[in-house]
């Protein structure tokens, strides 16, 4: 069932972005903080570095997420019926910390094509101009993929693999995307957007479906693993994943590393080093 009106897909297509849209209640934004937090604390370094990625195939309740249906019904508006769950990311800013995130397309170096997916920014605590919201350049999903500064800039806090950046971008023609816990964005693959530091004295915790594909979408650079989220799967290109019945399962921590690696090679792809994600 796809729940989006036409207004708010003319909005959309027209932006390159939707929100705010009502995901998670609040108890389940705090269900989600509440196991990122026992993770961290049980497993420290767990969701660290490249372990911020995948988390939905270690954690019933991140899985819960990523299969809500109310998320589904949003996306099924943009992307179709059949949707496959190909990869979260937990984008966590911490107040001491100087984490942000360049201006970028997901689509550049992502190598999901064709370009029939969306992505899920769900926000597990509130997300402002104070704690460094995603800003989004609207229209811009509607040009063709941009030039890339590759600033590899490790240790400034650049929050992206490669620290890749559109330069130039006009913060005018820039839109904040505030949302209230449990609220959620939905994004193009090729809309500019990035965010600032976080200046508040609380945590800012995005959990991001990236991303939902329809299953005519192939990963053109390398291997990902994949769950059913609705409909069905007739291409095959992926493999299958099972959904996490318990939190950290020996079984389901193995099948998240060789989805990390796989994950790290398509990020990477074409460099000789890695950095930190
Ligand atoms: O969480 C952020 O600030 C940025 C996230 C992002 O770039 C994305 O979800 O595509």
């Amino acid at each position: 069932m796809s729940s989006l009106s036409k207004s708010e897909i003319n909005q959309y297509n027209e932006k390159g972005y939707l929100a705010p849209i009502d995901a998670l209640t609040k108890d389940e934004a705090n269900e989600v903080k509440e196991e990122i937090e026992f993770i961290e604390k049980k497993w420290p370094n767990e969701l660290e570095g490249l372990g911020r990625n995948y988390v939905h195939v270690i954690s019933p309740i991140f899985d819960k997420v990523v299969h809500n249906s109310k998320i589904l019904d949003a996306v099924e508006s943009i992307i179709g019926k059949n949707i496959l769950a190909c990869g979260t990311t937990l984008f966590i800013k911490d107040p001491d910390e100087k984490g942000f995130v360049s201006f970028h397309q997901d689509a550049k170096y992502i190598g999901l094509e064709p370009h029939n997916w969306v992505t899920a920014w769900v926000a597990i605590t509130d997300a402002n101009e104070e704690n460094g919201c995603m800003r989004m350049w609207t229209g811009t999903h509607k040009t063709d993929l941009k030039h890339h500064s590759e600033k590899f800039d490790y240790g400034t806090g650049n929050l992206l693999t490669r620290g890749q950046t559109v330069e130039n971008v006009p913060l005018n023609e820039t839109e904040p995307v505030i949302l209230n816990a449990g609220q959620m964005s939905l994004h193009h693959p090729k809309i500019v957007h990035g965010s600032g530091v976080n200046k508040s004295k609380e945590r800012r915790m995005g959990f991001v479906i990236q991303s939902y594909i329809g299953s005519n979408v192939d990963q053109v650079l390398g291997k990902i693993y994949v769950q059913q989220a609705r409909g069905n799967d007739t291409f095959n290109y992926h493999e299958h994943v099972e959904r996490p019945k318990k939190t950290m399962e020996e079984s389901n921590v193995n099948i998240r590393k060789n989805a990390m690696d796989e994950l790290s090679k398509i990020f990477y792809t074409g460099l000789e080093d890695k950095g930190k994600f």
